[in-house]
């Protein structure tokens, strides 16, 4: 059966914002989790993955889990380690001690993110390209994905790992336009995500069909994910106002684009 209750970690944050507003269409209940309190929802729990008691109690009963919370930019690898790797790792757990089926985990591109990105013909950057992270974050993604397969192989927990590109409401860089997943994609992604069979761990690119793609969206479109936006609209003004990439600029060389020499540091 499809899943219905959903537990939602990193509620208050951006994605899990727009999430909160965009999923219940799909008929999910949503249980929120975030380490800060949620204006307007009293009823979310607010917990630090680095309470496993707290985990326990918030995964019991729910179909699935989507975890999106954690440090979203680069950090020093002690803050990186007990939010993204243990805190991960401490959500699997309470999964899998409570006979949770399946999580979908927010990873990123910043996994691969020191790949270069496609130039000219070249091909689509494939699913199966090696880990090739450009920050301590994109390392703990890294992490997030290896440890999804061991639950997998070991527990039979399954995970869609979503190594998702930029998603806010608007591509805001050049570097977005082949990255951007309008929070709608994102929406219809985790729906199919959460809906398709036996996905075991299953490693997909999140993005919407953008003209400027550099990667391969087919194992996303597998799960039944059909994207229906594309960023180009929003080519014209952007790159008027900032030019087009620059192939000789390390920071527009690589799929992780600034990350990869100077990545954006969470201020917490
Ligand atoms: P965000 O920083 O706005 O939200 C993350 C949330 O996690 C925050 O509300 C924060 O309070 C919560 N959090 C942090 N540490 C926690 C802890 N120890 N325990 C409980 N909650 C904690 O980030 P955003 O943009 O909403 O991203 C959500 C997820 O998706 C993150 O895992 C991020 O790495 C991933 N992602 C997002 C992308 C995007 O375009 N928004 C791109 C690639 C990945
Ligand atoms: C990410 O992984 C970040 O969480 C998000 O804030 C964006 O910076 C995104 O990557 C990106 O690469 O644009």
């Amino acid at each position: 059966p499809a899943p219905r209750t959903v537990l939602l970690t990193g509620a208050a944050g951006g994605l899990g914002t727009l999430m909160r507003e965009l999923l219940p269409e799909y008929g999910y209940e949503l249980r929120l989790l975030d380490l800060r309190p949620i204006e307007g929802e009293p009823d979310a729990i607010v917990a630090d993955l680095a309470d496993k008691a707290a985990l326990r109690e918030a995964v019991r009963g729910v179909d699935a889990i989507i975890h999106l919370a954690g440090i979203s930019l680069e950090a020093s690898f002690e803050k990186i380690l007990k939010a993204n790797i243990e805190g991960t790792y401490n959500l699997y757990e309470a999964a899998h001690a409570e006979g949770v089926g399946r999580i979908v985990f927010a990873s990123s591109n910043h996994a691969v993110g020191f790949t270069p990105r496609p130039q000219g013909d070249d091909p689509l950057i494939p699913v199966d390209t090696p880990h090739r992270p450009d920050t301590f974050y994109g390392l703990s993604k890294s992490f997030g994905e290896d440890l999804a397969q061991f639950y997998w192989d070991k527990h039979g927990l399954e995970t869609v790992s979503v190594r998702i590109g930029s998603c806010f409401p608007e591509p805001t860089s050049v570097r977005m336009l082949s990255l951007w997943m309008s929070p709608a994609d994102g929406a219809r992604l985790l729906h199919a995500a959460l809906t398709a069979e036996h996905v075991g761990h299953t490693v997909v690119y999140g993005s919407s069909a953008n003209t400027r793609l550099w990667w391969d969206l087919s194992s996303a479109r597998a799960l039944g994910y059909e994207p229906q936006d594309d960023s180009e609209p929003y080519a014209e003004k952007l790159i008027a106002e900032q030019g087009e990439l620059d192939p000789g600029n390390v920071a527009h060389a690589n799929l992780g684009g600034h990350f990869v020499s100077d990545p954006p540091i969470w201020p917490y």
